[in-house]
């Protein structure tokens, strides 16, 4: 039988202060890097989340050692070369970013493997990743067409590319540049618009030498890494649920303590001034890899805004909260250029679509995105998650603007990005007082 979370509250407002849990994509990448690397690794602030627990599980069946305790992480690794043949599956879970990470990886180690996932993973277009890949020379093989997993991948010599990417995605990217790593002579990667840029930071860190020249990377191959100490920064598409919360309940004001600011990342914050809402940059940190700080984010008028062009992939996963946030707007928000919501965990655009229809609001999907309609008072109801974290997460912030309590069906898949989501949303909501 499936779960179902009953969230609901009478006039809400959100306050205080929070510490979201460690970066998704930089605790997956640590592990990556830490593993393929030789010799020690400590990591600090790691995200405990499912997905990147599953990361932790493939590395340590080909041989990398592995502990953690919470959010530590010691790895000790005999480095790429020295790994050992699996014998089992790897087995990706839920994570779009471990399975097409790995396959760049695993294609220019001397290991054969086999990566599988569950039922909404291997649903997921793997080609994207593979085309450049056998490019290089991978040898990956599937099912007839070869676009999903379960996929097996024979290590081999690979060769650099010089690359175009159809579509800015950092998974891409960062599945190339792992293969170049490895493989022989340089290798380029030209996105069209910037994606993420946790891995060519992290390379950097571990001792690679990359060139960044705008939408252009280049690395060599051949280069040793060596293991080193990270520190993962609070996830900013996590705080991004309780930023729009923030901004759209009147009174409101939430403090974001060490939360991610790289700004590959940010276009949250950009959407949420250009909206209205008051945010304010307290602190900023960091000099060489991660910006991290602390950002306050209280309630204001909101407009509907236009969401498009080289925004896009820095907010691609905070545009389902942002939708709900919209229609609480007043005005029209469109949202263009975001087709890509369509192969996430789910078809986040039709996710988003029904789910917040059925609550009254004024949503009509687009081929590439939405456009939202507000003002609109929600309703309360049943929402589905389909097994997708930030639509669950997306359902229970609704019910803070909702009149009826929400429903949420499968709110488990939280547990992918923020396991400690429900603490963290009753700590900050608070009765408002009669006025
Ligand atoms: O790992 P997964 O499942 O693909 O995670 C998602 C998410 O919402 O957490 C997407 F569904 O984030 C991706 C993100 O959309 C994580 C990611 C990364 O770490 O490199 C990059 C983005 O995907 P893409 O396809 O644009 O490269």
């Amino acid at each position: 039988m499936v779960e179902t979370k009953t969230v609901t509250f009478n006039k809400p407002i959100v306050k205080g202060s929070v510490k979201v849990p460690g970066d998704k994509s930089i605790s997956h990448r640590a592990i990556m890097l830490g593993s393929i690397a030789e010799g020690r690794t400590r990591i600090k602030g790691f995200l405990d989340g499912d997905d990147c627990l599953r990361t932790i599980e493939i590395f340590k069946r080909l041989g990398v050692s592995i502990e953690r305790s919470g959010t530590d992480v010691l790895i000790t690794s005999p480095g790429i070369k020295k790994w050992v043949t699996p014998t089992e599956e790897l087995y990706a879970g839920n994570s779009g970013t471990t399975a097409r990470l790995m396959l760049g990886i695993l294609s220019g180690s001397a290991v054969t493997s086999t990566l599988t996932g569950d039922a909404s993973l291997s649903k997921r277009p793997m080609k994207r990743v593979i085309t450049p890949l056998q490019s290089m020379g991978a040898s990956i093989s599937g099912d007839e067409e070869g676009d999903f997993l379960p996929l097996t991948i024979v290590g081999s010599m690979l060769e650099g590319i010089d690359y175009k990417m159809p579509v800015a995605s950092a998974q891409v990217k960062s599945a190339i540049l792992f293969a170049g790593l490895n493989a022989k002579g340089e290798t380029v990667v030209r996105e069209s618009a910037v994606s993420r840029d946790h891995t060519e930071r992290m390379l950097q860190q571990f001792g690679a030498e990359l060139l960044k020249d705008g939408n252009t990377v280049r690395i060599q191959g051949g280069q040793a890494l060596s293991g080193t100490d990270v520190i993962v920064p609070g996830d900013i598409s996590s705080a991004a649920f309780f930023m729009a919360a923030a901004a759209m309940i009147k009174d409101s004001e939430v403090i974001f303590r060490n939360v991610g600011l790289n700004p590959t990342r940010t276009g949250i914050i950009e959407v949420l001034r250009q909206m209205g809402a008051e945010v304010e940059i307290l602190e900023h940190n960091g000099e060489k890899g991660e910006y991290y700080g602390v950002v306050k984010v209280a309630h204001s008028r909101l407009e509907g805004i236009e969401i498009s062009g080289d925004i896009i992939p820095t907010l691609i996963d905070e545009l389902p909260i942002i939708a709900l946030l919209a229609t609480q707007a007043t005005g029209t928000t469109v949202i263009k250029d975001a087709a890509e919501l369509r192969v996430k965990e789910t078809d986040r655009i039709a996710a988003v679509t029904d789910e917040l229809t059925k609550l009254g609001a004024k949503v009509e999907a687009t081929e590439d995105g939405m456009i939202i309609e507000g003002p609109t008072p929600l309703l309360g109801g049943e929402m589905k998650s389909y097994g997708d974290h930030r639509i669950g997460m997306m359902a229970a912030i609704a019910a803070l603007v909702s009149v009826g309590p929400i429903h949420i069906e499968d709110p488990s898949c939280i547990a992918i990005s923020y396991p400690n989501f429900f603490d963290h949303l009753s700590q900050l909501v608070q009765a408002r007082s009669e006025e």
